[in-house]
Order: structure tokens, then sequence, then C-alpha cells
């Protein structure tokens, strides 16, 4: 039809519409900040390089603050650029300049006072914020118990915040800011007595709390803090809404409760006097056999920590170890293991060691080629544990439940059944404990994950000044005293 239409109709038409569509594209909004970053394909984000923001472990970059950001850039389908502040201030400055982050995600404070300088998102980690002490000093119990203290925070915290507004009320209180440290630095400096107390978030003492046998919590200062990503002020609230939407649905699908779990659970997990207590066993054991674990994983090609977190799981890293059932050292051979991999005295340590290395490697070779990692690491550490054979029996009842043979999570929940009658009385090898190896792998892949991080490079100077130190007159007996109650 239109071909029928005079020329100069059809011209007509034509300008009319490139005239309207100039019009339209005129008035057309310019790109939201949230267009602009999806079109350069980048979220630029600060951070700090502090083990409760941003480091690196065994898999590259990690971080509480780091992945969730990565999940947020995925979320919007562009790449992450993660540049470090070196203070807090410093996050602060570079947020609001041209060309800077577009937010910091770097476990800030959402305080009101805060709130004058930037956008807050919703709030993802409800922390407090807890005093701490050196053990064997008077417990503070109360902010007035502070006055004529050695007190030290980070310059620009909100610890400094919160000091300042108690010496409205406490005029003899004092402290000192410093921006030439980190948290950990604070707390070697309360732990080693160089200051008395110090001010940090609950989820920040969580994490270092593995590094530092003398820190104890005084008290928890009043009312709650909330942790939550800053973007700058300005007019265009698109980024904005989309961060609280991707947060929101974190919170609610259950991503946020993984995180926390993951960075702070350890404590958590260890319980508050397992965590001093591995803290004590890092510094004072772990030193005399880490020689052995990496030149052992060194030679079969595996990850020290992962030898070491066997170690600890077996015997706490105790070479002398003896299990109910008469298993030995500190890998808990048993005879006939530790014969087959050539150990002639299961409580040399380094023998035990080197065995278990051996061992473990040959049961994780002996697996069907069918299990893939990491599945495959967890599988062999269930056989190091119960036996291939008993651990076969188990993937047999797992395919006849329908359940993936080769994954982990079906497997384990049928190991159990190895020792319940009606189910063991029908398998190859019989009656297993079966519960063990279900427990024995979940704490491995915790200590694992705790070795990881406190062995991570850059808290490296941290854990090896302070293994270093000679502490004269400590028994094995002493470590295995009970700790006193917090
Ligand atoms: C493991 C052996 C496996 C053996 C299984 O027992 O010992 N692993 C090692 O020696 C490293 O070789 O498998 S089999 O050879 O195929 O039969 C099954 O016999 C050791 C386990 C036993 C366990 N600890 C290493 O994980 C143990 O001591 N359990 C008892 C704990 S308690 O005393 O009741 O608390």
């Amino acid at each position: 039809m239109f071909a029928h239409t005079p020329l100069r109709l059809r011209y007509a038409a034509w300008l009319l519409a490139t005239a309207l569509f100039l019009m339209l594209g005129s008035c057309a909004e310019p790109p939201s900040q949230l267009e602009r970053i999806q079109e350069e394909g980048v979220l630029r984000v600060i951070t700090r390089n502090s083990p409760s923001t941003y480091f690196q472990d065994r898999n590259g970059p990690a971080g509480f603050e780091y992945e969730l950001a990565k999940r947020f850039a995925d979320h919007l389908g562009v790449k992450l650029k993660i540049e470090t502040a070196d203070s807090i201030e410093q996050a602060f400055d570079r947020l609001g300049r041209p060309g800077g982050p577009h937010l910091a995600a770097a476990g800030l404070i959402a305080s009101d006072e805060r709130g004058q300088r930037v956008r807050f998102t919703l709030p993802y980690l409800d922390v407090a914020t807890q005093v701490v002490y050196r053990k064997g000093q008077r417990r503070p119990t109360r902010p007035e118990d502070l006055v004529g203290k050695r007190i030290m925070v980070l310059e620009g915290s909100h610890h400094a915040a919160e000091l300042e507004a108690l010496q409205a009320e406490l005029p003899g209180l004092n402290f000192q800011r410093s921006d030439a440290v980190e948290v950990v630095d604070l707390l070697r400096m309360v732990d080693e007595g160089q200051i008395d107390a110090t001010l940090v978030q609950s989820n920040e003492l969580a994490m270092n709390q593995l590094y530092f046998t003398n820190i104890r919590t005084a008290f928890d200062l009043e009312g709650g803090n909330s942790v939550a990503w800053a973007l700058p002020q300005g007019e265009d609230d698109s980024l904005l809404q989309a961060t609280n939407a991707f947060l929101a649905k974190a919170q609610e699908n259950g991503t946020l409760q993984r995180l926390r779990e993951r960075y702070y659970g350890h404590v958590d997990f260890l319980g508050y006097v397992g965590a001093y207590a591995f803290a004590r066993h890092l510094q004072e054991r772990l030193p005399r056999y880490e020689r052995t674990f990496r030149e052992t994983a060194k030679k079969y090609g595996i990850d020290w920590r992962l030898l070491a977190a066997i170690g600890y799981q077996e015997s706490h890293w105790q070479p002398e170890a003896t299990s109910k059932t008469g298993v030995r050292g500190l890998m808990m051979l048993t005879q006939r293991t530790a014969k087959a991999m050539g150990v002639t005295n299961r409580l040399d340590p380094k023998q035990s060691i080197q065995g278990g290395g051996k061992y473990f490697v040959k049961v994780h070779e002996a697996l069907p080629d069918s299990i893939e990692e990491p599945d495959r690491t967890w599988f062999a550490l269930a056989a190091y544990n119960v036996g291939a054979g008993h651990l076969e029996d188990a993937r047999r009842l797992a395919k006849a439940e329908g359940l993936n043979p080769d994954k982990w999570l079906d497997v384990k929940q049928m190991l159990p059944r190895l020792s319940q009658k009606q189910w063991y009385s029908k398998t190859r090898y019989g009656y297993a404990r079966g519960g063990e190896p279900v427990h024995f792998v979940a704490n491995i892949r915790r200590y694992y994950d705790i070795l990881t991080w406190v062995t991570q490079p850059q808290m490296e100077g941290t854990r090896l000044a302070r293994s270093d130190l000679h502490l004269p007159g400590i028994t094995e007996a002493d470590l295995d005293d009970n700790l006193p109650p917090l």
C-alpha cells in the first residue's frame, strides 16, 4: 500500500517520523547512573584490605564485602573492580570524587553522623561494639571503668565517635586515635599489653580471636550498630535502589546468612573456649609440625592446610593421641594402615604426618573417576576415616534411593545408615560407625577454612611473629588445662 503512496507524501511521512524521533531524543532523560554502569560494564567498589572485608585466600580474592559486592556486580551483569583504601577517611574521601568508586563496601557502620556525608544502603549486618581488654587485668564492666585506661581506636572510625560521645559524660576518659594501624594491630597491642583496651566490632573480633590468646571481651557498648554500603551523595538514586533491591533479595534467599556463617561462624563452631584453645594450639603446636605438613603436602601436590586440618581434627596436633579404639598418633593411623604406609612408629609426628598424607592421597586416587572435586576431597576424607569399603556401601545405598552417589551431600545422608541393622545387614562390608565420617568431614572442612583464613598472606606476619615468641615454661599439659571461662 505504501508503495502506491505518492513520493511527496512518503517523504513528508519520513520527515515527520525523523522530527518526532529527534524531538523524543532531545527530551529523553540522560542515562541514569545505573544505566551508565551497565553500559560501561564495570562496578567500582572501594573497600579495605582487612579480614572482615577483602583479602586473598587459597582460591583468590575473598572476604565478606568482596563476595557480596561480587554477587552484586554479577547481578548487574558487570565486572567488579575493587580498589582499596588505606584508611576509613580515605574511603569516604575517594567516594565523592569524580570518576571515583560507585560505592564503598568496607564494613562501615551506618551512623547518623556519617549519613550527612554519604547515602547508606539497607543494612546487611548487625554488630555490637565490644570493649576488649587483656586477660589477667581487672575486667572493666561499664564505661566508667575505662577512665584512666590507655585506649586506642582507629582514626575516623565509628568507635572514635562513640568514645567522644562517652567523654561528654565522663570527662576523665581519654583515648588516642591512630591512622597508622589496623584493627588487628589494636588487638595485638591489647594482647601484648601496650594499651589497656580498644573497641572493636563484634564481627571483627570473631575473625581475629583466633590469633590472640590474651584478648577478652569486657562489655558491649549500649545500642547495636548496623553495617551497610555507602554511596556518594547525589540526586540520582538508580544505583541506590538497585543495591537495596539486591540486598533485600540476598536477605530473603539466604545469601547473606550463608556469608555471615562462612565468615563469622568460626567462633560459633569452635565455641569461645575452643577459639582460644585453637589460638593457643596455632601458636604453640602448629609451628612444630608445619614444616612436615608443608613438605608432605608439596610432595603429593595437595594443600598443606588440608593435611594440617586432618591433623587438628584427629589429635589437636598431639603426637601421642590415642583413640578409644587404639588408633594412635597425630594423624590417627590404625596399625594396619601405618604398616601399609611404611610407618614404623606411629607416635613419631613426622612419620605420622607423612603416612597420613600418603594414605589420604592413596584413597583420593582410588575413588571412582565419576567423583569430581571438590566432592572428591570430601569423599577421600570420609574414606580416610571409615574406610573405602564402607564408603562404597553408602554410595550404593544412595544410588538405590535415587540419590547421586558422586555427590557428598547425598552420600553423607546415607552413611549413618551403616550403623543401623536394617541397612547394614544388606551391605557388602556390614556395620560401620557411619555417623563418624560425617562429623569428621564437616569438622575438617571447617578447620581447613579456619587455617586458610589464619595463614592468608597478609596475616602471616601476625601469626609468625607470634609463633616465634619463646614462651618459657609452657608445657603440653598447660595447654590442655581448661581455659578460664570468659
Ligand atoms: C580408619 C583408617 C582406615 C580404615 C578405617 O579406620 O581409622 N584410617 C587410617 O588409619 C588413617 O584405613 O579403613 S580400612 O582400612 O579400609 O578398614 C576403618 O577401619 C582413624 C580411623 C578410625 C578413627 N580415626 C582416622 O580417621 C577412630 O579412631 N575412631 C574412633 C574414635 S573414638 O575413639 O571412638 O573417639
